[in-house]
This record gives structure tokens, C-alpha cells and sequence, in this order.
């Protein structure tokens, strides 16, 4: 059966508007044509430490830029030398995301530290959204390498989740125990100002010993385990992202494709983003674009409702049985699974989303044909194109986007190639990502 869809921000909107007594949401057209949505409340602006928001200046994309304070220009040059189209990245979330990040915002014993830019985070946001996981979500600059990161994850990445101990349960009252499992807030350390959860093995004035965990899929799949209903009459927790321990094949099949999604996808996309004209005579953008569109189409082919005898093919055949083929799954689901949301939409989603930048920066854009175009391919990009519509209207990604004209504006240093991020640095070395 297909699972309902839940919708957390979307039913308490109303709500969080009148909770947030000083916030105000308010609306203007800016450029790009994108509607941009500004929650302005004091507690939205729970960014790193240092980096005061509530200060701001405007750069040459319109886009307000928080002033950085004295501690945080001197974290500017502390322990690695970004670049300042990293570190002056907007501070804080917008839009959907913005309200979304705060209903997350009180104290809590499980916490996710994210970028609100970072396709990274946002998977492992969409899996808590989709689990209805309890957390609290902080908003950090990972090119601050605060002490506070390192402690937590010596990469200095994001996302890092600090993860409340269950040794340290069976010390709590009934009350705390909830807490600590994830499933009710926290009067912790936060209240008295502490900031990051005790770091490794810490122990909070609460009690609540954590530990940090990072990675993003290995965050994602702990969130999918550690969260998991145990019952029918245990519901709290959203459905499983992965096809059940009874299964394994499906679940090794599962994280087979998300490798493909981290290996292949997710690198040919930032190797076609990063692409400039100086990189001519290493290779083309045409030759990023067509590697990153095969990776795609290998991805889609091994989707539920892409039959086999349409993988045969060297693209699922153009002609019209062959499309209807490919659409005639209607009651099938759009999902890699067919009508079960797993794991594998969730890796790929943050990526699916922010095509729309490759067709903003790179001229010929992603080169995803329209309804139509695809030629012998047409069966392929049907699929697709029934994937990327559910998938880009899921409650889950859309409550964890900020405004479009954001992410134009810190996507701009990976499309002209100055990002000193790991991710870039990886790139241009064509080395495994981080
Ligand atoms: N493999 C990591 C990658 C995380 C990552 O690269 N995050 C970026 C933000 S999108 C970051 O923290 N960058 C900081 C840096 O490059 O110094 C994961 O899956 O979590």
C-alpha cells in the first residue's frame, strides 16, 4: 500500500506564525523571479557562534550577507584558510526551511548541526522530517571549523548529528528517558547556554551524555534504525526506509544504488557545475554533462516500473508503446521502489533539487530533454520526469528548502570554480569526494 504522506510544517504553519510572537513573515519578488520569503524572529538566528546575523550588509546578488562580528572574522583565518566565498555564506535558513528550523529549535537531546545550503544535511533533514524524529537543528558555518564542530566531528563537517547515549538512560527518569531517546524535549545544558552537547562522550548539566555521529548516508540510516515504530501500537516514528531485515537482497540492492548515487551522481554533478572554459582542454562541458546524464539514466533504468525488456534496449525504445510503458505505472508509485519511499529518494533528492542551478549557471544546461524530446531515450526521461515531480513535491524536501535566490548566491563560487570546500578540492583533483 502506498504510505500516506505526512505533512509536519505544512498542517503547523499556521501555528508557528502566532507562536512566533516577534517573528514576521513577509514576502518580496527579488531578482530571478523567485519569490523570496523572510522569517525575521530573534530565534531563527541561532547560527554559529560568532557570526551574529542580526547584522547585515548587501552583496553585488542582492542578498543580505551577515556583517561578521569580531570573534568570527578572526575564526575566518583560523584553522584553515577558506576562502571568502565559503565563509561568508548567509547565515541562516529562509522560506519553508526557515520555519521548519524553527519548530527544531528548542533544546533537545538529539541534534542535527547542518548548512542550510548543504545537499548533504538536507538528507539527513528530509530523513528526520520523514521519520518524525524529535531533534533540535543548529545552524553552523562548517568553513569556521569552529572548536566546537572539531570536537564533535574532527572532519569539520556537516551534517554531524550528536546522538544522546542509551547508556545513560536507564539513569533518567521516565520523563528524561523520553528525552534521551529522541522522542521529547529537553530542559538540558541549552537553557544555561551550552551550545554543542558535552562533544565527544560529553555529558550535559542535563545528565544527557552524547555522542557525535557524521557522514550523511551513515546518519540517514542510523535515524532509519534508531527511530524505528515497534508496532502497531507504536507509531511515533515515521515507516522504514529500507525494504525489511526479512529482506536482505532488496536492502543490499537499496544501498548498491545509493553507492551509485555517491560514487557516480553526485560527483559528475559537481564535475558539470564546476566546469569553466579554462577546463577545455582537460574536458568539456558537453563531456561533463553527457557523463552525468548517463549516470542519470543508468539510475532511472534500474527504477520499479522500468521494465526489463526496456533496460534491454540502449534506452527503453522512443516509440510510443514504449513510453506508455513507462507511464502506465501510475499505481505503482513513483519512487525507486515503486510505491515504498526508501533511503535511495532520499540520497539523491538534495541533488534532484538543485538542478535547477546547472541550468542557471552552465549554458545548455542539465540537457534533461522536455516531454517529447527524448528521442530513443524518451521511455528513460519519462521515468525520470515522474520521479523528479514526486520527489521535488514531497513534504519532506520542500519543508527543508530555503529560497531559491539563496542557493543561486552560494552556488555561484562552485559555478565559477573559486569554493575551497572539500567537495570542490575533490573535484578538481577528480578525487573521491569527501
Ligand atoms: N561525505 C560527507 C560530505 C559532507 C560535506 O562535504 N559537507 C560540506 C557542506 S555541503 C561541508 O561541511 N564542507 C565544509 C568544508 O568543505 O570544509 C557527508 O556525506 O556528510
Amino acid at each position: 500500500m502506498p504510505r500516506s504522506t505526512r505533512s509536519i510544517c505544512g498542517s503547523l504553519v499556521l501555528g508557528v506564525q502566532s507562536s512566533l510572537a516577534p517573528a514576521r513573515i513577509s514576502r518580496s519578488r527579488p531578482r530571478f523571479g523567485f519569490t523570496r520569503t523572510t522569517v525575521t524572529a530573534p530565534a531563527l538566528f541561532k547560527s554559529a557562534r560568532g557570526w551574529s546575523s542580526t547584522s547585515t550588509q548587501t552583496t553585488g546578488t542582492g542578498t543580505a550577507q551577515p556583517r561578521p562580528q569580531p570573534q568570527a572574522r578572526r575564526l575566518l583565518f583560523s584553522s584553515k584558510n577558506m576562502a571568502d566565498v565559503d565563509t561568508s555564506l548567509h547565515a541562516s535558513t529562509s522560506g519553508a526551511a526557515a520555519i521548519y528550523a524553527e519548530l527544531h529549535s528548542a533544546p533537545h537531546a538529539l541534534k542535527l548541526y547542518g548548512g542550510w545550503f548543504c545537499p548533504f544535511v538536507q538528507r539527513a533533514w528530509i530523513t528526520l522530517h520523514e521519520k518524525n524524529v524529535p531533534h533540535q537543528y543548529i545552524e553552523v558555518n562548517p568553513y569556521q571549523k569552529t572548536p566546537e564542530l572539531l570536537r564533535l566531528n574532527p572532519r569539520g563537517l556537516v551534517p554531524t548529528l550528536a546522538v544522546p547515549v542509551p547508556e545513560t538512560v536507564g539513569l533518567l527518569s521516565t520523563g528524561e528517558r523520553a528525552v534521551a531517546d529522541g522522542s521529547g524535549p529537553v530542559a538540558d545544558e541549552e537553557a544555561e547556554g551550552g551550545g554543542d552537547g558535552g562533544g565527544q562522550n560529553g555529558v550535559g548539566a542535563g545528565g544527557v551524555r552524547r555522542k557525535p555521529l557524521y557522514e550523511s548516508a551513515v546518519i540517514c540510516e542510523y535515524i532509519d534504525e534508531a527511530y524505528a515504530s515497534s508496532g502497531i501500537k507504536d507509531a511515533r516514528f515515521g515507516p522504514g526506509l529500507l525494504p525489511p531485515l526479512s529482506e536482505p537482497y532488496a536492502r543490499a540492492r537499496c544501498r548498491l544504488w545509493i553507492d551509485h548515487i555517491n560514487g557516480k551522481i553526485v560527483p559528475g554533478f559537481y564535475r558539470l557545475l564546476q566546469h569553466t572554459p579554462e577546463k577545455d582542454g582537460e574536458y568539456t562541458l558537453e563531456e561533463a554533462r553527457a557523463g552525468f546524464l548517463g549516470h542519470i539514466k543508468t539510475f532511472v533504468k534500474e527504477m520499479e516500473g522500468f521494465s526489463a525488456a526496456e533496460k534491454d534496449g540502449d534506452g527503453g525504445g522512443g516509440d510510443d508503446t514504449a513510453v506508455e510503458r513507462a507511464l502506465d505505472h501510475e499505481d505503482d508509485g513513483p519512487w525507486f521502489l515503486g510505491r515504498e519511499f526508501s533511503l535511495v529518494d532520499v540520497m539523491l533528492a538534495p541533488w534532484a533539487r538543485r538542478l535547477f542551478l546547472i541550468d542557471h549557471y552552465k549554458p545548455g544546461g542539465v540537457g534533461i530533454p522536455a516531454v517529447g524530446e527524448g528521442g530513443a531515450e524518451e521511455a528513460v526521461w519519462a521515468r525520470w520526469r515522474r520521479w523528479f515531480g514526486a520527489i521535488t513535491s514531497r513534504e519532506s524536501v520542500k519543508d527543508t528548502w530555503s529560497d531559491e535566490e539563496q542557493y543561486i548566491a552560494a552556488y555561484k563560487r562552485y559555478a565559477e570554480d573559486t569554493t575551497q570546500s572539500e567537495v570542490a578540492q575533490a573535484t578538481r583533483k577528480r578525487q573521491r569526494l569527501p
